[in-house]
């Protein structure tokens, strides 16, 4: 008899994977954590009971919440990820040779820890390159505090609830901001619009009280429920979001991405007719 690791993420709803094995079950300082072997996700790390990310499906949001921000900036020298301790999108944000600094700021070392241990392949030795700042401490505290300005903040974390919720608040959101150098830009796991309408509405209304422009950009990501996902977007400049595919691929692009391409990038502005409706 196969064994299942079931998520139950939404009230009606649940997702099941096949366990081929267990890699760890435990607690860190923050969260309950388990990582298992899946017959098709490879590992899969979980979290409170809410999958985070796969061996397998990961590069699709990691290049989704790195990229789109990086080549509309075109310039982004300083990042902030706030959250993100698998280190798949500091690995991603240090593709781009404009990057001189990544400063990332996680709650739960443990998580790191785990992540290195059991899932290298999704941080490939990010952790240890110079141009990465590792700070264990509270993401809300740190944008409150800090002196430092950066081109591009953003927020990796896991849902509204639990360790993660502070980083959904407009106050959260408004220190963000009055971080940002000028073109910069925040981008933040924004959920599931189809399953979340209500979160992902309170989330762009929050934004769009704080930044000339706030949006979404769409992809899917398969271990998540229901696959359609967002990140948030959130900028001063409008015209940041409207580059043309022609723009986009005139600016460099770093080799090997498997889900990003400028084409996708252009796309991913554009949401069907039922996500920008409003909720029924
Ligand atoms: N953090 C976002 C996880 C969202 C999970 N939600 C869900 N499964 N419904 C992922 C961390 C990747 N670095």
């Amino acid at each position: 008899m196969a064994e299942w690791y079931e998520e139950a993420y939404h009230p009606h709803w649940r997702q099941r994977f096949e366990v081929a094995r267990y890699v760890y079950r435990g607690r860190t300082e923050c969260q309950e954590a388990l990582i298992f072997e899946s017959p098709l996700f490879g590992r899969v790390l979980v979290l409170d009971g809410i999958v985070q990310t796969s061996e397998r499906d990961e590069f699709i949001y990691h290049e989704m919440i790195t990229h789109v921000a990086l080549m509309a900036h075109g310039a982004a020298r300083d990042v902030l990820i706030v959250g993100g301790g698998d280190g798949g999108t500091l690995e991603e944000v240090l593709k781009h040779r404009s990057v001189a600094r990544a400063t990332m700021v996680e709650l739960d070392p443990g998580v790191v820890e785990l992540a290195r241990r059991h899932l290298p392949d999704i941080s490939r030795g990010a952790f240890d390159d110079p141009r990465t700042e590792l700070i264990f401490g509270d993401g809300v505290q740190f944008v409150a505090d800090t002196a430092q300005r950066f081109d591009l903040i953003i927020v990796d974390s896991t849902d509204p609830f639990g360790p993660g919720e502070a980083l959904f608040t407009e106050s959260f959101y408004a220190n963000c901001r009055a971080r940002l150098r000028p073109g910069g830009i925040v981008v933040a796991q924004g959920g599931n619009p189809f399953m979340e309408r209500e979160r992902v509405r309170a989330c762009l209304a929050r934004l769009g009280n704080l930044f000339r422009d706030a949006s979404f950009i769409l992809t899917s990501v398969p271990g998540y429920l229901g696959g359609p996902f967002l990140f948030a977007w959130a900028a001063d400049d409008p015209d940041q979001r409207r580059l043309s595919l022609a723009e986009l691929a005139a600016r460099p692009l770093p080799d090997g991405l498997r889900c990003y391409t400028p084409a996708v990038h252009v796309a991913a502005f554009v949401p069907p007719p039922w996500l920008s409706a409003p909720a029924d």
